[in-house]
């Protein structure tokens, strides 16, 4: 975990201890989750934690919306979507429909999470990574990772055992074999999609080690939603060759301070979290003192890197130039309102100062 989101989530805790209603919902110390693709609480929490009460949310990401409507704990404790004692026989522990939930687990704090409907999805490539965060270096019995079938449409239909595929299957993988990250162990999991285009779900078992403890995680994705990258492996061949251009690379002007009183837009970059040979940035999009209808970032990677996964936004490269366009459902911006995007790259993260253009 990033200092950035330490400091998040020092500052969510804090805002939590406000407005605490309920026992029990500071966040668990100890457990984990997917960070890529995010699960639905995980992603819930990263893009809102710190400002879960903006009404704003209720428009630009409902389902998430819903999801802190009904429980904030279920995104306070992102890490914590777990059963004990299923003694592997998961499909018998949580019904139909329960899936993103654990089957209705913790007194029923992560229900919400079963709505069915227009949930935020990330982009992926058919073969793609996922990223499994360990904050207490439980390792894994196993991992088993399901990916809907083609012709399930997550937002119409609740999630079923039956609509799911087996398309990876991992070992016994103690921690000392994850990858050493501040915070705890992460493991990066290749895995291969064939055949589906558009809307997914991504259902990830992790087996913890330490106890018969199992998580289960709901994670959206969208199969060849843009046009960005494939996740980078070792086979890839239509990974752009970075090409550093001084034509086509952003102008390197001081990253604009959102201010009344200007039009278009300006935008704000957070390294929202780093691992061995990637990172994650957030990009905050907020328009000036008119509204807007669309908008464009532009930032430069440093040589060799690839932006892998995005979310919220359309995201291409021409070598080291990144173009960001604002997805369907976030380029209408009133005066001053913000929204944002994230990416996944390769590398080691830099601090980027992407330029932002609105169109009116
Ligand atoms: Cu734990």
């Amino acid at each position: 975990m990033s200092r950035n989101v330490l400091l998040r989530g020092l500052a969510v805790l804090a805002a939590a201890i406000v407005t605490l209603t309920a026992a029990g919902a500071l966040p668990a110390q100890a457990h984990g989750n997917i960070q890529n693709p995010p699960s639905r609480n995980f992603s819930c929490w990263d893009r809102w934690g710190a400002e879960f009460q903006n009404p704003a949310m209720a428009t630009e990401d409902p389902m998430c919306w819903q999801a802190w409507q009904a429980d904030p704990s279920a995104m306070w404790n992102w890490n914590g979507l777990f059963r004990e004692g299923v003694a592997g026989n998961h499909q018998g522990a949580i019904p139909d429909g329960q899936l993103c939930s654990a089957g209705r687990s913790n007194s029923g704090r992560y229900n919400a999470l079963d709505t069915v409907g227009n949930w935020r999805a990330t982009n992926v490539s058919n073969n793609f990574t996922a990223h499994i965060f360990d904050q207490a270096s439980h390792g894994a019995d196993y991992f088993r990772i399901y990916v809907t079938k083609q012709g399930y449409n997550p937002t119409t239909q609740p999630l079923t055992w039956g609509s799911l595929e087996l398309v990876k299957e991992v070992g016994n993988t103690p921690a000392s074999q994850w990858n050493q990250v501040s915070g705890g162990v992460a493991l990066d999991v290749p895995v291969s999609a064939p055949g589906r285009t558009g809307r997914h779900v991504v259902y990830t078992i992790w087996q913890a080690s330490h106890l018969d403890q199992s998580y289960y995680w709901c994670s959206d994705v969208n199969f060849g939603g843009t046009g960005s990258t494939p996740t980078p492996t070792a086979s890839a061949t239509s990974s752009p060759t970075p090409t550093p251009s001084a034509s086509v690379s952003p102008t390197g002007s001081p990253t604009p301070t959102p201010t009344a009183g200007t039009a278009g837009c300006s935008v704000t970059y957070s390294t929202a979290s780093t691992w061995s040979g990637g990172y994650q940035g957030d990009i905050k999009v907020t328009a000036g003192s008119t509204a807007i209808k669309g908008w464009t970032v532009r930032w430069s990677l440093p040589s060799g890197q690839t932006v892998s996964q995005s979310w919220n936004a359309t995201v291409t490269s021409s070598g080291s130039a990144v173009t960001a366009t604002n997805a369907s459902y976030n380029g209408a911006l009133n005066a001053g309102a913000s929204t944002s995007f994230g990416f996944v790259a390769t590398g080691t993260a830099s601090t980027p100062t992407p330029t932002c253009s609105a169109t009116v």
